[in-house]
């Protein structure tokens, strides 16, 4: 695998853009927005129930159970175009992936707010690679030690793969900030492996 250290001192982050070409990524939005049973999750914070700023689903190999953000995920079965990606990204990454997060970002009031995926179902440096859709959107890291540091931002276009690994979730937080523009749809898929699903 290729690593990218020069956007991160103590990370490792791949960035790939037009990791699928245009077709196949417009396609593939077309696919996923009409054919996935989108769900608007709820979280309750301090005894008030909210709604999370976008529409999520979560797909993989059956019966996985993935504690994310304080929702309790249990998967549903591969998409067959997500699944006819897997063998081409896991020989990318070298390394396996048995679910995808997937979300979906309806504008610009859509979000994810700073964040590691460092969920302890995923091990110690998980391999996790992002494939984006759609609309291009800011994605931004800071340093969790160092948060005075510059923050690290990149633009995320239809097609673009950015793969985070080694101690990445160790050292950084990242998140899709919300902006005032008027945007169009997003959808973003996050390949993970989680470690022994039986347990
Ligand atoms: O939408 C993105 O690019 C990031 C998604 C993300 O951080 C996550 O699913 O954990
Ligand atoms: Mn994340």
């Amino acid at each position: 695998m290729i690593h990218h250290n020069d956007l991160l001192d103590d990370g490792e982050l791949l960035y790939l853009p037009a990791f699928l070409p245009r077709p196949d990524a417009s396609q593939l939005l077309q696919q996923l927005s009409n054919e996935v049973s989108w769900r608007q999750e709820q979280i309750t914070l301090y005894g008030k129930t909210h709604d999370i700023p976008r529409l999520q689903a979560f797909q993989g190999e059956p019966g996985l159970h993935y504690r994310y953000s304080r929702l309790n995920l249990t998967s549903t079965t591969w998409h067959p175009a997500i699944a006819s990606l897997l063998p081409r990204l896991e020989q990318l990454c070298a390394s396996q992936f048995n679910c995808a997060l997937l979300n979906l970002y309806r504008d610009g009031n859509d979000a994810m707010g700073w964040h590691s995926d460092d969920e302890p179902e995923l091990g110690q440096n998980p391999v996790i690679a992002s494939l984006s859709l759609g609309q291009n959107r800011r994605f931004l890291l800071r340093h969790k030690q160092q948060p005075q540091q510059k923050k690290i931002e990149l633009t995320l276009h239809h097609g673009d793969l950015l793969v985070m690994s080694g101690n990445t979730q160790h050292n950084w937080q990242h998140s899709i900030p919300r902006t005032r523009k008027a945007l169009n749809p997003r959808i973003n898929l996050t390949f993970r492996q989680i470690l022994n699903p039986s347990a």
